[in-house]
């Protein structure tokens, strides 16, 4: 059933309550069936389309899965069955840096939160008092909370000489199976593990749009070599066969330390927002530091290999979320506008695929090696509409409304056929359709 634009909102804010559990959303009803971190974050703006409070109480729920050393889980899980790796297989229960009132896995994902609250406050102050008194509490009660995160991501993740931040395992990327990880991953070889049967396969009925079996047989080797050292950030370093400076994760890094420090001046706390500004600073540099001078694009760093990765990939387009000098940000506006990406003829809509069209790594339908996923639409064309460049950001946000209008709320969309690909009613992809028709101009 094709939806006009109101009735796509009251669909995707139906999605939202139909993943509700009270203080934090399922990012999809039977493939993930617990909290995700960046999820939660693009969920909680969305919540914050119509409810500050449930927005405010996503991301409470979140914090509170947090590790001592500062890191935000990439899943705080739930009592609900039906995903792999199950909480047990990442063994953090007694870990001493692990959180005790929350069960997690043991690694992160991009650090997409201090944006959502920007966004959450802002329309906090276009709804009045009652909210902003709700965002102010927030911010006093868990400003320290972000602010440990963030530290922790610049101290201990972004050490490397490139300054870019270090990830330790595919999922950290959020962009598990995507070309950018092929040669890191080759180096992964996995050893004698504890057997285990998939979960996701049998919710998604077509295998092929999912990562592949020998896929997961290193994402579990590689929560074996973190478990091994009990996520001991140090020594995860050496042990670990994947060490991969992720520019993408870098430039969210970026966005979101600027969206803190404004949030840390209005809460008073000007040291830190200097602290933050300087983070948020260095940062934006090492994602600049990566630009291809051939393509433009801009590359991860094999930490192991010490090579830089040069696929064609969404990634590339780090520096527009984070912003960057006005000729290297130009030119990746026309890239993106370009017939390498948006403007591909053979593309069903206008929209930035996980992987450029004519890339020999592309797949139309694989998960992240080819699909559009809307979050990342709309996370691209915010990030240019608050850079000026609002033309794009437009034809984006129309493009991406199109898109969803097929009330599916899928994971991702086949790029070239257009069809509804993973999971239905996925949390954030809701989310994404309520923040494209509260921006509506
Ligand atoms: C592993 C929840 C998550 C997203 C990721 C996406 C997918 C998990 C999985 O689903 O990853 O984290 O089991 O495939 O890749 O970006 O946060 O929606």
């Amino acid at each position: 059933m094709a939806h006009t634009t109101s009735a796509l909102s009251a669909a995707a804010a139906d999605v939202l309550r139909l993943n509700d559990r009270g203080d934090r959303t399922v990012a999809a009803p039977r493939l993930y069936p617990h909290q995700w971190s960046w999820d939660a974050a693009f969920v909680a703006i969305g919540w914050g389309t119509f409810s500050v409070e449930r927005a405010l109480a996503e991301l409470r729920h979140l914090l509170g899965g947090q590790w001592r050393t500062g890191m935000v889980p990439q899943i705080v899980y739930s009592d609900e069955g039906g995903y792999f790796p199950d909480v047990e297989r990442w063994r953090t229960d007694g870990v001493p840096t692990a959180p005790t009132g929350a069960r997690t896995s043991g690694i992160c994902q991009p650090a997409i939160h201090s944006l959502a609250i920007w966004l959450i406050a802002a329309q906090a102050e276009r709804n009045g008092p009652r909210d902003l008194e709700l965002v102010e509490r927030f911010l006093r009660e868990t400003f320290d909370g972000w602010l440990r995160w963030h530290r922790w991501l610049d101290e201990v993740r972004s050490t490397h000489p490139t300054g870019l931040m270090e990830i330790h395992h595919p999922w950290e990327s959020g962009m598990d199976n995507s070309p950018r990880w092929d040669r890191p991953s080759a180096a992964v070889v996995p050893g004698a593990m504890a057997p285990f049967r998939r979960a996701d396969t049998s919710h998604v009925k077509d295998a092929s749009e999912r990562p592949g079996d020998d896929d997961y047989d290193r994402y579990l080797w590689l929560v074996e070599q973190l478990a091994s050292v009990r996520y001991d950030d140090v020594a995860a370093r050496e042990v670990i066969d994947f060490r991969v400076g992720d520019v993408f994760s870098t430039a969210v890094h970026a966005l979101s330390s600027d969206r803190l420090a404004d949030l840390g001046e209005r809460l008073g706390r000007p040291d830190d927002a200097t602290a933050l500004r300087s983070i948020a600073a260095r940062a934006r540099a090492a994602v600049a530091a990566t630009i291809d001078p051939e393509t433009g694009l801009a590359r991860d760093y094999d930490m192991r290999a010490e090579a830089w990765i040069a696929t064609e990939t969404v990634g590339g387009f780090a520096p527009l979320i984070c912003g960057a000098d006005a000729e290297d940000f130009a030119r990746l506006v026309q890239l993106l506008a370009g017939e390498r990406w948006c403007g591909h003829p053979a593309l069903a809509f206008p929209l930035p695929p996980t992987t450029a069209p004519d890339a020999p790594e592309f797949v139309s339908r694989t998960y992240w090696r080819g699909p559009t996923w809307p979050v990342i639409s709309w996370l691209i064309g915010w990030a240019l509409q608050h850079h000026g460049e609002h033309d794009l950001a437009e034809r984006i946000r129309v493009a991406g409304l199109k898109q969803l209008a097929d009330g599916t709320f899928a994971e991702y969309y086949d790029s070239l056929s257009g069809a509804a690909l993973g999971s239905h009613d996925q949390s954030w992809t809701a989310a994404a359709a309520l923040a494209w028709e509260t921006e509506r101009p």
